[in-house]
Order: structure tokens, then sequence, then C-alpha cells
């Protein structure tokens, strides 16, 4: 196979960028500089970016929700979509409910996800039940087979984890070698608004705004915290949402703490006015979005480097009564599902914020929408363009205006469409294939390959201070 030679371009990387051909050869980035004369199949890339692929690293894609409800995306359909907007690589969740045996549940999604996936992927395994061999037998041995990641909730009736079991559960990771994600809020307050809102027929998706309050996160971040602290175990914190939220975070790393943490696009491009209007129950996402203040703050914190990852939390669900209403068209906000579809959105609305706007700038829109995500769950060979990596490749028209249409994934809604973004990824390659070509994905179903996770620095354990030795 000749070799296939990105030309004319400007690169960028976390550090920095550079005018530079970028050649590959068997599926990995062989040559970062001058290839004039090589030989070699071309892509002009003059006037673009050429940037890595990206990884998502919070995603929910054929996915039993915390609810009891399967999603409206198959890893065909989820993939095929993040690919068309520049995502190479995802990593989605294995969900256990409470029943299921730990080592059935992954092998399951692993199945689905070679039968349909496009892009390269990797899991975030959920545990919920650890009775029996799940935590004694099953989670060593997936840890030892590269499912490093494991994610919690310490809210939601079927996956919720008391103090207890997520202490055994930081325990087992830190000993097999992984890291910990968290969807922290307190689930008593929630509950407890929820109950009251409706009690006094505050139904409508606005009173969404209020239910999980924001000490709700507060209260539930510290705690798990207090945790990582108490068991020198790493934590990734998902979806920081609010300006108290990301102060606790940054209080733990100062702190010593070992804590990462991420933000979402609609936490910093929506706020609780989504919820106003007639379209209100496909913006509904728990966190739920907050103010304007909040977006100020959560871009202080993704300039210190405090938020290290911008996600998408891509939770589809239709409009209807298999997604959204699966509870009735008039059910009370409580009962409406959780999410919105984010997977081909995110990367253009943060390049339109971060590269054409010029906030942060392209080498944070590389770090945090890919570099990072990659680093800190292992996924060797992704993330970055360098010689030896896997070449994939994003290459932008930083020109090109676009008015968000209709996207490629379940849902059958896009809650960005009419937005106008500047800057687009006309050209994607996974593992030196042209995967994005004038809008069509040529990849075909079953393409993708699982990415297992290595252990990584921001796996690191630190001494515990339980006072019971490592
Ligand atoms: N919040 C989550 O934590 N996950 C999926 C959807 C949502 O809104
Ligand atoms: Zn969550
Ligand atoms: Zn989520």
């Amino acid at each position: 196979m000749d070799d296939l030679i990105v030309a004319g371009g400007t690169v960028i990387g976390p550090d920095g960028r550079m005018a530079a051909d970028v050649v590959i050869r068997d599926g990995r980035i062989v040559l970062l500089g001058d290839a004039a004369g090589l030989p070699g199949r071309r892509i002009d890339a003059t006037g673009h970016l050429v940037m890595p692929g990206g990884v998502d690293s919070h995603c929910h894609i054929e996915q039993l929700s915390g609810a009891g409800l399967m999603n409206a995306d198959t890893f065909e359909t989820a993939t095929r979509s993040a690919l068309r907007g520049g995502t190479t690589t995802t990593v989605s969740f294995a969900a256990q409910h409470p029943g299921m045996r730990l080592a059935d549940v992954v092998a399951d999604y692993e199945a689905r996800a070679v039968r349909g996936a496009l892009g390269d992927y990797a899991f975030h395994t959920i545990v919920s039940d650890i009775s029996g061999d799940n935590l004694s037998v099953d989670l060593p041995a997936l840890l030892a087979r590269g499912h490093r990641s494991v994610k919690i909730f310490t809210v939601y009736d079927k996956v919720r984890v008391a103090d207890e079991a997520i202490l055994d559960i930081l325990h087992t990771v830190r000993q097999g070698g992984g890291i910990v994600c968290v969807h922290a809020e307190n689930d008593g307050m929630i509950r407890w608004m929820m109950r009251n809102l409706v009690a006094a027929g505050q139904t409508a998706p606005r009173y969404h705004a209020l239910a999980p309050p924001r000490l709700a996160e507060v209260e539930a971040l510290n705690r798990i915290c207090r945790f990582a602290e108490f068991m020198g175990q790493p934590v990734m914190l998902f979806h920081i949402s609010c300006a108290e939220g990301l102060a606790v975070v940054r209080e733990a790393r100062a702190r010593g703490v070992p804590v990462v943490a991420e933000t979402c696009p609609h936490y910093l491009f929506q706020t609780v006015d989504v919820l106003e209007g007639p379209d209100a129950a496909g913006y509904l996402c728990s966190p739920p979005q907050r103010l304007a203040a909040d977006q100020a703050a959560l871009w202080g914190g993704l300039e210190t480097g405090d938020l290290a990852a911008i996600t998408s939390d891509h939770a589809p669900y239709r409009l209807d009564a298999s997604g959204k209403f699966a509870h009735g068209a008039d059910a009370p906000f409580p009962r409406l599902a959780n999410g919105q579809p984010g997977l081909e959105m995110r990367l253009p609305l943060m390049f339109d914020a971060m590269v054409s706007d010029g906030r942060l700038g392209p080498e944070r829109f590389v770090e945090l929408t890919a570099t990072a995500p990659a680093r800190i769950f292992g996924l060797t060979g992704k993330g970055r363009i360098a010689p030896g990596m896997d070449a994939d490749i994003a290459i932008w028209n930083p020109a090109r205006q676009v008015t968000l249409g209709k996207t490629l994934d379940g849902a059958g809604y896009n809650p960005w469409a009419g937005r106008q973004v500047t800057g687009w990824p006309e050209t994607v390659i996974r593992r030196g294939d042209i995967v994005v070509q004038e809008g069509r994905v040529l990849a075909s179903p079953g393409s993708g390959r699982r990415i297992p996770m290595a252990l990584s620095p921001a796996m690191a354990p630190r001494p515990p201070m339980h006072g019971l030795g490592g």
C-alpha cells in the first residue's frame, strides 16, 4: 500500500504548531516534516489545520441508562456520527445493573462494538453491584485486560453505589491499576427537591434547573475528593457544571489529591434558559445547565488546567415514547430521560470557540479534546500527531462556515441546530484510512478497534491516608 501524505498543512500539537507534511504508513505516522519528493498518495492540506482525531472520553452508546432505558444509538450510528464530527476514538460505557455479572456485561458491550463500531473505542466499566465475584474476581481481571477505567454513580436508582462500596471499588482499582470516574451528585438532595417540586405542581422541565441543586454537586464532589485522598486512588470527576463544583476540584488538586475533571460543551454554551422553551426536554441533562457566571468560571478552569478535558456526555434519546417521553408526553420532569446528543457537534462547537474565536487557541483545543483524554485513559497511540502514533487525523478548514443541521446519530434531533460555526473537519483519517471525505463517511461498521488502556501517570496511586498500609 502506498504511503499517504497529508501535505502543506499546519500541524497542531498541544505544545505548538508547525508547517509540516505528515507521512502515514500502515496506519501509523512515520514522518512529520518535509515530504517533498517522497512517493505516495497526497492530500493537499494547504491553508488547513492538521489536528489529531478527537478523543471523546465520555459518551453513552447503545447503553442501558441509570434509569433502565436503552439509548437511541448503536455503535454503528454513534461512531459514524462521531467520525463526521472529527472524533476518531470514543470511550463509552459497559453498564452493569444490579444482578448482572460484571464480566458478562463487558463481554456483551465488547461484542456490540466489535460488530458496529466505525471508530476506535474503549470502555468505562460501570460498577453498580459488587456482590459475589464481581469485585473480587471480575474487576481485577478486567483491569488486567486493559479495561482500566471504572465508572460509578452516587445517584440514579439502578446504578447508585453507597459510600462503603465506593471505597471498596476505589481500593480494588488501586490494587489492579486504573482510574475511577464518578458522576458525583448527592442523591438525597436531588430526591428531596424533586419530591417537593412535584408536590407543589412544579413539574415542567424548567424546574429541572433547580432539582439537581448546585450544592448536590458540591457535596458529592467534595465527598469523592476526600475518598480519593483517603484511598490514594486517582479519580476523574465527570461533567463539572458550576463555579462551586469547580472550586471543590481546584481546592482538592491544590492539596495534592489525585483528581482530574472534565466539563462539556453544553455547560460552556447553554444556560438554564434552554429549559424554558417548548423544546426543553431535548436539552434536559444532569447536572443541569447553569448560569453565565458558571460558564465564565468553567472557561477559567480550562485555562488553569483544573478542568483537563472537554467531552460530549453524548446521551441520545429520541423526542418520543421510545426515549425522552417513555413515561408519557406530559410526564413530570423527573421522569424525562436525561441527556442530549453531542458526539458529532463537540469538536465543531469547541473549534469555533477556541480556534476561530481565539478563546485559549488551537493548541489548547487539541490538548483538551484529544491529547489529554488519551493520556489520562492510557489510550496508547491516540491523541497526538507524532511519529509512531496512530494516524488518526482531522483536517480542518478554518474558514469554512457551517450552519449546524442534521447529525448522523440516532437521537433524531440536534440541540445545536441553526447555530453558525466557523471551521469544519473536512477530511478525517482513522489509522491511515480516509474515513470522512466531503461530508461522506466511508468507514464500514466493525472496522473500529478496541484500544486497551495502558497504565497512565494519571492512574498512579498515592499513599493512602487510612493507615492500613498500601
Ligand atoms: N447526565 C449524565 O450524567 N449521563 C447521561 C446524561 C446526562 O444528562
Ligand atoms: Zn453523569
Ligand atoms: Zn454521562
